[in-house]
């Protein structure tokens, strides 16, 4: 094998590799190396792994093996999120239980980890599908249900007509359902939540742990998903009800802008009332309303709709009285769902009274012309004017003096509202954790004792697994019907099963301590390994998986079993492999199969091409890079280290120092940059010591010690993108042990320093002194070295007459 043949390779390394396990890390106390957690998201079991894991993989093992090379004790696990629709989908298909395509994916996908080089502890694998795994989830939900955390609600819902499951709020995207893309309509169900929103200011409020740490971008989408505000509840009489109905504002100092007042069309509010005369309006505008989601609702380009109630309302400050309409640009569940509209000062308000003839009055003068003149409304700072006590006050002023006023006549209140909501946890789907509650008619709700979990799932298949609208659980009756764990009576099983997202709550604690059976997790060994120190993964999580991790992490803190409240301290989204130009998909027929160019390139040419192709978080697309050349490069590296003619152990010193200028200058930058991300730049620092090495070596220097020196620096970091290569070369350099781990070299700060030139000193005309000066120097600088001079002094008598200096080779003195 003296030609570089990449399948040989694998060949030869893979199955040592598999035997000696060596990425593995050491729970002992005994160890005293510092730890690191790296943490890669883990996979969807679908199918074989695709370009984009490819991708993921490849940067995520640069970091685990970068720090395994500095001598770290490295935790990098892995394991499988194999709960979920796709499973369920296929079974139905071939009339098969979802674990048989889920476990025989699983394998797939490990034997392609193995041969994409990926520097895991297997022995902490785990599945989520696993009754050892998700009997913890179970275990969780009960802990979460004794502090009030899991709940039952009745209430509107978003539901996927073609999944045939309900969706929490985070999973519809743009109206449609993240996973099939259908339109989700909104149902009215009795569903489980886990009460997040007790922990809307504590994720806000945790996030400044995270920055610096975090992308910014990941960080702003959290915060506006949390969608903190500060505003005043003010209470409207309606006339004719005893109850007054309560509106959220941010802008309460335009209280004596309101023209009307707006119900959210499917509030119960809607319907109580609604005057007996509009009733039928009414149900025919639900009708058209239900089938909006709500990001088509609160658009703002959207044609507004709505309905007059016949019903008036009274503005607490000055007794005028103002329509009452239902309208779909106000939700049921956000705030009260019903608001005071100002159109003059708010778009969507100034849109719908423009539309039906409803009056606009301005009450904050902003300098800007009449909205009920241009139609655009003046949200911003000004005076307040047609506003009683608030005239002649800014906006600011007025916010704080009209909540004075309503908090003293106790018809309204400063308060702070988030757009986070509760997060809906019950699936009506067979795949994934069942719910561990039995509902008793005497008792109510009733969680399943924990020394009886797991509650496993019974034995469907097939058409049993069909969407039907209710849970495939229900016709199990056998798994149904249970004894009621507290009275004994005869009780039913929920039906449900938890969001998938439960399982990747809190994956990465179990990693700590796989197969521990007193808890989910032991809290010693996490303690020990947390938090993470670098994730990565796709920045479609930004707000489902990270948001719901750092819940769950909360919770855990609070129950006293983690002692950090944020679990990720540093995130990296990669970007996606495209091809083309564009996402890679079916019906464009552009997908490139991660197996084939393994096959045609071999490993370390994909991942190299991965990690040579941009920075990390920028897409690559397949079409502009190239596997074939990052191959030849993996040859031309190859045949330095074949080339190498010295022994190994050969003292470096006394190698050709300009090679070795070249190879602690890469020891020093490639180590920032790989610290910094810049992995890209960091290959092409290795490129050129490549080229560097190969011209000392054409130039009859192969047993040159720097030579030497330089090959055995390339293949240790190249053994991070290149893992194949770089051992095979460590073995031809004849170094023993594996190339991979604890061989990071230091740069030898003496050989850091640039290369000096000669500078000459002339005084009158006649050279008195040469300085050995950096190229870098400034005219400055240079001029008082040579006056600093001992050879210069003598000549001199003060103050110069003139000097010119040209630096960095000439100083040229006149007396
Ligand atoms: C009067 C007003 C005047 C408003 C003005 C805004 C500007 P954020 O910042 O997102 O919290 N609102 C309240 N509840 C609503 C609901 N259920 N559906 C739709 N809109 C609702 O937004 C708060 C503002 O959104 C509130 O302040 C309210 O309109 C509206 F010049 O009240 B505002
Ligand atoms: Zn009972």
């Amino acid at each position: 094998m003296s030609e570089y043949d990449p399948q040989a390779l694998q060949d030869k390394w893979l199955p040592i590799w598999e035997q000696k396990d060596p990425f593995r890390a050491e729970e002992g106390e005994s160890d005293p190396r510092e730890r690191r957690y790296m943490l890669d998201m883990f996979p969807y079991p679908s199918g074989d792994l695709h370009m984009g894991h490819g991708e993921v993989f490849a940067l995520g093992d640069v970091v685990a093996r970068y720090w395994f090379q500095k001598g770290y004790n490295v935790l990098h696990p892995i394991g499988w999120d194999s709960f979920g629709l796709p499973a369920e989908n296929a079974a139905i298909k071939r009339n098969a239980h979802p674990g048989e395509w889920t476990y025989a994916n699983i394998e797939t996908q490990a034997n392609s980890f193995k041969r994409y080089a990926v520097s895991f502890d297997w022995s902490r694998r785990l599945h989520t599908s696993d009754a050892d795994y998700f009997k913890w989830n179970q275990w969780l939900f009960n802990r979460f249900f004794e502090r009030g955390l899991a709940y039952r609600k009745g209430g509107l819902v978003n539901w996927c007509p073609n999944d045939q499951t309900v969706l929490a709020n985070e999973q519809v995207v743009a109206g449609r359902c993240e996973r099939c893309g259908a339109d989700v309509v909104r149902r009215e169900l009795t569903q489980w939540y886990f009460k997040i929103t007790d922990y809307a200011q504590r994720l806000l409020d945790d996030m400044a742990q995270l920055e610096g740490g975090w992308p910014e971008r990941v960080l702003t989408m959290q915060r506006n998903w949390i969608g903190r505000s500060e505003g005043a509840d003010v209470q409207f009489v309606i006339d004719g009800r005893d109850e007054p109905v309560t509106v959220y504002t941010t802008r309460p100092d335009t209280l004596f802008g309101a023209t009307f007042f707006v119900v959210a069309v499917d509030a119960a509010l809607a319907d109580e009332i609604c005057d007996p005369s509009q009733r039928e309006a009414l149900e025919a505008y639900k009708r058209e309303a239900a089938k909006l989601s709500d990001i088509e609702r609160l658009a703002t380009d959207k044609e507004k709709t709505g309905v007059f109630l016949g019903r008036y309302a009274i503005n607490p400050v000055n007794g005028e009285r103002i329509p009452v309409w239902a309208a779909d640009y106000v939700l049921a569940d956000y705030g009260h769902g019903a608001i005071m509209a100002v159109p003059a000062h708010d778009q969507r308000d100034l849109d719908f009274a423009l539309k039906f003839g409803l009056p606009v009055k301005t009450v904050v003068h902003t300098g800007l012309a009449d909205p009920g003149e241009t139609g655009v409304a003046t949200p911003g700072e000004g005076q307040l004017v047609n506003s009683g006590p608030l005239d002649g006050l800014t906006k600011t002023e007025a916010i704080g003096r009209i909540i004075e006023i309503l908090e003293a006549d106790g018809r309204g209140t400063g308060t702070v509202n988030f757009r986070l909501r509760d997060w809906l946890l019950s699936r009506q789907r067979f795949w994934g954790t069942p719910i561990p509650i039995i509902h008793c008619p005497d008792c109510g709700e009733v969680p399943v004792p924990d020394e009886q979990l797991p509650v496993t799932l019974p034995d469907l298949r097939g058409e049993a697994l069909a969407p039907k609208g209710v849970s495939p659980l229900a016709s199990a009756t056998d798994w149904v019907n249970v004894e009621c764990p507290k009275c004994g009576g005869a009780a039913q099983r929920d039906t449900d099963t938890m969001d998938t997202f439960v399982d990747s709550s809190w994956y990465f604690l179990r990693y700590c301590s796989p197969g521990y059976n007193d808890g989910p997790f032991d809290v010693e060994q996490v303690r020990k390994w947390g938090p993470i120190d670098q994730y990565v993964g796709g920045v479609e999580h930004a707000v489902l998986h990270l948001m719901y991790s750092r819940f769950f992490t909360k919770v855990l803190h609070d129950m006293g079993m983690v002692d950090f409240v944020e679990p990720f301290v540093r995130l990296m989204n990669q970007g996606q492999v495209i091809n083309q130009g564009k996402a890679m998909s079916k019906s464009l027929g552009n997908g490139v199969d991660l197996g084939q160019q393994i096959d045609a390139f071999g490993v370390d040419a994909v991942r190299l091409t991965m990690v040579f192709a941009g920075p990390p978080e920028d897409d690559i697309d397949w079409a502009d890079v190239s596997p074939h050349a990052s191959q030849k490069y993996l040859a031309r590296a190859f045949r330095v280290f074949t080339d190498v003619t010295s022994e190994p152990g050969v003292s470096f010193d006394e190698g050709d120092l300009e090679l070795r200028r070249v190879t602690h200058r890469t020891i020093d930058e490639v180590t920032k940059l790989v610290e910094s991300h810049k992995f890209n730049v960091a290959v092409a620092r290795m490129m050129e010591l490549t080229s560097a090495a190969r011209k000392a070596i054409d130039a009859g220097k192969s047993a040159d010690p720097a030579v030497r020196e330089a090959a055995e620096t390339l293949a240790i970091m190249l053994s991070l993108a290149a893992p194949y290569t770089a051992e095979e070369g460590w073995e031809r350099l004849g170094r023993t042990g594996s190339v991979a781990i604890g061989n990071w070299p230091v740069a030898d700060p003496a050989l850091l320093v640039q290369d000096s030139v000669t500078c000459v000193v002339q005084v009158a005309g006649k050279v008195r002194d040469r300085l050995e000066v950096s190229p870098e120097i400034s005219e400055g600088d240079l001029l008082a070295l040579a006056m600093d001079s001992e050879r210069v002094k003598p000549f001199l008598n003060g103050e110069p007459r003139k000097v010119i200096v040209r630096a960095p080779k000439l100083v040229n003195i006149v007396p």
